[in-house]
Order: C-alpha cells, then sequence, then structure tokens
C-alpha cells in the first residue's frame, strides 16, 4: 500500500477526542507533543534542562511555539543507559510538573515505573507515556485508577541493550502484534484510553526504523490514534551524515510528513516551531486550507 494512498477501510487518521482527566484534546488536526528532558544525559538535549527554572522556561517557549502536550522526562532512555531511581525520578520530575499544571498545560509523563506514574498522576499530569507499553501490571492499574489515558510504545529489548541486534522476520507485523496484546491487557484491567507508538530507535536497526515510516498506515487498522517520535534520532544520522542530533531537523520534518500521510495523530519532536509548521502544511496540502 502507498502512503499516499489511505487504505480504504480506514480514515488518513483517527479522529474524535481524546478525554485526558476532565480536558480534552480534540484530534481534529495533528498534534504536536513538545518533549521536555529534565535529566542529564538525554541523547539530543541532555543537561540543557536540569534545573526547574530551565525546564519551566523551555517548556513555556514550547507552548508559545504551539506544543499541545508536554511530554516530560526525568529518566533518560537513550540506547544504552542505565536506569535511576524512583526518588531521583521524581525529585526532577515534580516541580516543573506541578508547576506547568498549575499554568494549565497539558502534561505527559515519560516513565517506566508505576510508582513515579501514580505520583504524577495524583498531582495533575493527564497521560502516561510509557516506553516498556504498560508491561508492568501495576502500570496498568495505575493509569486505570485515574483514568488517564497512557501511550503504548513498542520497544524490543530493555533500554540498556536494545540496540545490540534488533531483530524481526516482519517489523511492521510483529509491532501490530505486539500492540493487540497490550491492548487486550491493558483494557482487561480498565484502562479506556490508549495512544500507538511503534518506537522508532526503541529495538530497530536504520532499516527498521525506515520500514516503519514507510509502512506507518498499516497501523491504522487497530484503529486507536497513533504517535510518532522520529525527531533527531539517530536513523536520521545514518542516513544523511549528520552526527549531531541537533543537526536533524530536516529529517525530522520529512519523517513527520511521512508519519502524517501515514495517519499519525501526535508527532513528537524537540522543534515546536518546525514541527507545528510542517503539520499544517501537510494538511493543508492533504485537505485544502478551507477544511
Ligand atoms: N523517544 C524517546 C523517549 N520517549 N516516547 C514516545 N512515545 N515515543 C518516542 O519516540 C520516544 C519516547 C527518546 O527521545 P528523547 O526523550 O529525546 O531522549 P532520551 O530518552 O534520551 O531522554
Amino acid at each position: 500500500m502507498s502512503v499516499l494512498e489511505p487504505h480504504a477501510a480506514h480514515p488518513r487518521r483517527q479522529e474524535g477526542v481524546l478525554s485526558l482527566r476532565g480536558r480534552t484534546l480534540s484530534l481534529d488536526r495533528v498534534r504536536l507533543m513538545g518533549v521536555l528532558n529534565i535529566t542529564p544525559d538525554s541523547f539530543s538535549d541532555g543537561g540543557e534542562c536540569l534545573s526547574p527554572q530551565r525546564a519551566l522556561s523551555r517548556a513555556r517557549s514550547m507552548l508559545a511555539d504551539g506544543a499541545d502536550i508536554l511530554d516530560l522526562g526525568a529518566e533518560s532512555t537513550r540506547p544504552g543507559s542505565g536506569g535511576i531511581s524512583g526518588e531521583e525520578e521524581l525529585s526532577r520530575l515534580l516541580p516543573v510538573l506541578e508547576a506547568l499544571c498549575g499554568e494549565g498545560a497539558l502534561i505527559s509523563v515519560d516513565t517506566r515505573k508505576a510508582g513515579v506514574a501514580r505520583e504524577a498522576l495524583a498531582r495533575g499530569a493527564h497521560l502516561i507515556n510509557d516506553v516498556t507499553g504498560l508491561r508492568d501490571p501495576k502500570m496498568r492499574r495505575a493509569v486505570a485508577d485515574f483514568g488517564a489515558v497512557a501511550v503504548i510504545l513498542h520497544m524490543q529489548g530493555e533500554p540498556e541493550t536494545m540496540q545490540r541486534e534488533p531483530r524481526y522476520k516482519d517489523v511492521v507485523g510483529e509491532i501490530k502484534g505486539f500492540f493487540e496484546r497490550r491492548i487486550e491487557l491493558a483494557e482487561k484491567e480498565g484502562v479506556r484510553e490508549v495512544i500507538l507508538d511503534p518506537g522508532i530507535g526503541f529495538g530497530k536497526t536504520v532499516e527498521h526504523n525506515l520500514e516503519i515510516l514507510r509502512r506507518f498506515g498499516e497501523f491504522r487498522a487497530l484503529g486507536r490514534p497513533l504517535m510518532l517520535g522520529a525527531s533527531r534520532k539517530s536513523f536520521l544520522g545514518a542516513v544523511t551524515g549528520a552526527k549531531s542530533p541537533r543537526d536533524r531537523l530536516e529529517g525530522t520534518i520529512v519523517s513527520n510528513v511521512f508519519g502524517i500521510l501515514g495517519g499519525a495523530s501526535i508527532l513528537r519532536v524537540h522543534d515546536l516551531r518546525e514541527g507545528v509548521r510542517t503539520a499544517r502544511v501537510a494538511e493543508a496540502i492533504l485537505r485544502g486550507r478551507e477544511s
């Protein structure tokens, strides 16, 4: 199937409204999630926002540039990263989370720990972005107890080792099967709503990432909103030779266009101004400006 010919049985994008704990986010257009890494070691911007003041100023500038949601991550999941304790993660996260919730922002928390998710949800977070795809029953319980939405991300292996030798017979087919199994587990536990993210760079070779983007539209068959996180990732450097993550903006834009053509509802990006403009132009081409 070509990216330009959406499957007749499925609309280009999952439309509707996300209910985010008393707030709503309409998916009538592509939404932008801004990455806020409150970490010393994230792959593209580690150390930039470790102090709450700097994190808040970056968050405000992403909101001003058009971010619909901010994704707060206090533990890096870059390939080879070791974990940190829940206490450490919370001490980085909570001051920034509380301030931004107080300012009315929609907040996603990027965490693998059920205890961290619970604390964040108790303080007003709207969405849990779990790179382990709700594997832990305690995580599913936490999301369900708070009536929150969760992002189920596909990862082969663990961040510590995931890039060693990722292997698939059919990368898209296997990810779809994974989503089906995790959606079933999540729904059994009472999780109301999930967003699916195939996890670019999470246990995938360059070729796997390219194939996921080429075949992104196939995930539409699952009938859930889709998220794409290609921003600044290393496969773009492998293709273009851009060693520095900051030098991968064009690759990010092209990937996001492919994601939009394939039906992505949410793009997770570091560069908001460019991300918003990419989405608006792609939508205008697809649907005309009037709509
Ligand atoms: N990518 C990263 C982290 N979390 N979550 C979703 N849903 N999708 C992604 O593609 C994704 C993610 C890695 O990027 P970043 O947060 O910039 O780096 P790090 O994990 O090193 O903090």
